[in-house]
């Protein structure tokens, strides 16, 4: 066994890739917040391997987390000099493992905001990339507006040099590269948002509007804040992937990540202060994000939601396992071709027929061993970007309604917190006592759970035409259970 460290990466077997370069020699021009799975899958290995090929010198990356449960992640990493294992799993493909060396630091906020702030301040930092989730860019989704009444938000305007967010450390940092006459740094959002970039933007500029006009003037002319559309399906490292790991290589990582082969990024290449030249190892640079984020999130994002509630409520609890199940495999197909395509336009150079085979096989990918737990996860917050577009355009069209309002009422019933077995469950969901009061506590659970005006917003629970699918599958669901469900929606 080889415990994982800057002293003993080398001594690993010759097959396991590994960084050739020299890492006290490189500068940390990424800050990166919000260090999980996905970052460490994703920007980070396109990252490695420009540094692996001996360019993007100046572009390493510091990792930061500004959440309590960010320390077990920091730890993890410090632990083993900040390096880690990608463990990547295909059906067909041979395994690859790489160590990465990518990150070269680690800070975290509650150790000290001082420290942090004069990291991003510093003229090194070029750009600020963020993965904190959907919900974590604090926008109302029925209305798009910043929400400035969060509690940790009018926290951080009262406390501008001691913040607990992203936008009041930003805004911090940002005033202080503008008082010492530095460039800004480029903000760079790595989440799975509908114009992520402008979601960014319009959070950062509103809360600086808050804190000081002036400001959120010189960040509007000067900051940049790039769409795009990002791509790797990672599951959460779990304890059988990390014996996985030992068994096949004799490394021994603490938080290894697992990823599937596929690997995809999307940029608007609007940069304020330089960038690596991520073109070499594959990124595509665009002027125009939109059809590829929205073929991107509408099928991939909203076929994980149309497959992950019936899944689990039938005892799957994999990804995989949902795929082999041929009735649940044809619905997702069938949502993809009947109901999202037709809202999409064309997107240059990529034949959507394909492309839906393709996402038809990664789900099926059962080597990474996708948890569907984790696709479960914030159904509050993936909602309103995976699938309400796709339904709201398709109200919009007259399209009939059954299949796409099974995924919304298979949601409502998951969240009862039962499945078809018996089988008892808690709702990974930060919002998830106030959507079970919803479908608990009132008398017509169809208007109450519609009624979340902070999920579904006003248009769809005023069409009738919608109402009346969601009633019907979720009586369906309720009465004959989920596969019966399936075979009549499918027939219907
Ligand atoms: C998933 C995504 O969390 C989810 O609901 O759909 O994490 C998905 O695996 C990634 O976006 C793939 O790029």
């Amino acid at each position: 066994m080889t415990k994982l460290s800057a002293a003993s990466f080398s001594s690993l077997d010759g097959k396991i890739i590994r960084p050739v370069y020299e890492r006290e020699e490189i500068k940390q021009g990424i800050v990166h917040v919000g260090v999980g799975g996905f970052h460490r899958a994703h920007q980070a290995i396109y990252t490695e391997q420009l540094l692996n090929g001996g360019d993007a010198r100046e572009w390493g990356i510091c990792g930061v987390g500004l959440r309590p449960e960010d320390q077990a992640m920091r730890d993890a990493l410090a632990a083993q000099d900040y390096l880690y294992t990608l463990f990547e799993l295909g059906d067909s493909e041979d395994t690859q493992v790489q160590v990465v060396g990518a990150i070269g630091d680690f800070l975290l906020a509650s150790d000290s905001p001082q420290r942090l702030l004069e990291k991003l301040a510093s003229p090194e930092t070029r750009i600020v990339s963020l993965t904190i989730t959907e919900g974590g860019y604090c926008t109302d989704d029925s209305t798009g507006e910043f929400n400035a009444h969060l509690p940790q938000i009018e926290y951080d305007l009262m406390h501008p040099d001691t913040p607990k967010t992203i936008f009041g450390y930003l805004t911090a940092a940002l005033a202080l590269r503008r008082e010492r006459g530095i460039k800004p740094f480029t903000v760079m959002s790595c989440d799975n948002l509908p114009h992520n970039g402008e979601v960014a933007r319009k959070a950062l500029l509103s809360f600086a509007r808050l804190r000081n006009a002036e400001l959120s003037r010189w960040i509007e002319e000067n900051v940049c804040f790039p769409n795009a559309m990002v791509d790797r399906i990672t599951p959460m490292t779990s304890d059988e992937h990390r014996d996985q790991l030992r068994s096949a290589t004799g490394i021994e990582d603490q938080w290894p990540v697992v990823a599937e082969p596929f690997i995809q990024w999307v940029l608007e290449d609007k940069f304020c202060n330089g960038r690596p030249e991520w073109e070499k190892v594959g990124v595509q640079f665009t002027d125009d994000v939109t059809p590829y984020e929205e073929m991107k999130i509408r099928l991939l994002n909203g076929s994980h939601l149309a497959m992950t509630y019936l899944g689990f409520l039938l005892g799957y609890r994999f990804a995989h396992e949902t795929m082999e199940d041929r009735l649940l495999q044809r619905y997702v197909r069938t949502y993809m071709d009947e109901d999202v395509t037709p809202t999409l336009s064309a997107v240059p150079g990529i034949n959507l027929e394909g492309y839906k085979d393709t996402l038809i096989e990664r789900f099926s990918n059962r080597a990474i061993c996708d948890q569907l737990s984790r696709i479960c996860s914030d159904g509050s917050s993936k909602f309103p970007k995976f699938v309400l577009p796709t339904l709201l355009d398709m109200i919009e069209q007259g399209k009939p309604l059954e299949r796409v309002a099974l995924i919304i009422a298979a949601w409502a019933h998951y969240l009862r917190g039962v499945d078809e077995k018996g089988e008892h469950y808690s709702i990974p969901d930060p919002r998830a006592g106030w959507l079970q009061e919803a479908i608990e506590g009132s008398a017509d659970l169809v208007e109450s759970f519609l009624g979340l005006e902070d999920v579904f917003g006003k248009s769809i629970p005023s069409s009738r035409e919608f109402i009346e699918a969601f009633r019907l599958q979720l009586e369906r669901l309720q009465q004959l259970g989920v596969k019966a469900t399936l075979e009549m929606t499918l027939t219907g």
